[in-house]
């Protein structure tokens, strides 16, 4: 009689206490993970200035370049290559200013395209 009494009394509260317990476990692992997560995002950010102070900017001399038309298509050629981030080509000056991504491309190749149009491009000079 006793021992079933007993557990009459003493399950709903162990349940409970077993619940709120189950809760505040779930919190603390959300919580956990909210500030790995925040973590993470940090370190993304801090890595984002590096990756945009690795890109480079360089000066090609282009020559045979007579009209507008010829300087959109050295453009047009440049920017179209993987890790070029910004092209702009000077018809009067006859050079191309390239800014690039030096893990993705290098000024080698960027020379190669200019050649590949029918234009001569010289050495290119990096710049700030
Ligand atoms: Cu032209």
């Amino acid at each position: 009689m006793r021992s079933r009494g007993l557990p009459d009394t003493g399950w709903p509260p162990h349940v409970l206490s077993r619940t709120r317990c189950v809760v505040l476990l779930a919190v603390g692992a959300l919580v956990a993970v909210g500030a790995l997560e925040q973590g993470l995002g940090a370190r993304a950010l801090a890595a984002q200035p590096a990756a945009e102070s690795a890109v480079k900017t360089v000066v090609i001399p282009v020559e045979g370049m007579a009209c507008v038309a010829c300087a959109a298509s050295v453009k047009r050629a440049l920017k179209t290559i993987d890790g070029v981030a910004a092209v702009e080509v000077n018809l009067e000056q006859r050079a191309a200013r390239v800014t690039y991504m030096p893990g993705k491309v290098t000024p080698d190749r960027l020379v190669a395209a200019i050649n590949k149009l029918g234009y001569r491009a010289g050495t290119p000079k990096e710049v700030e």
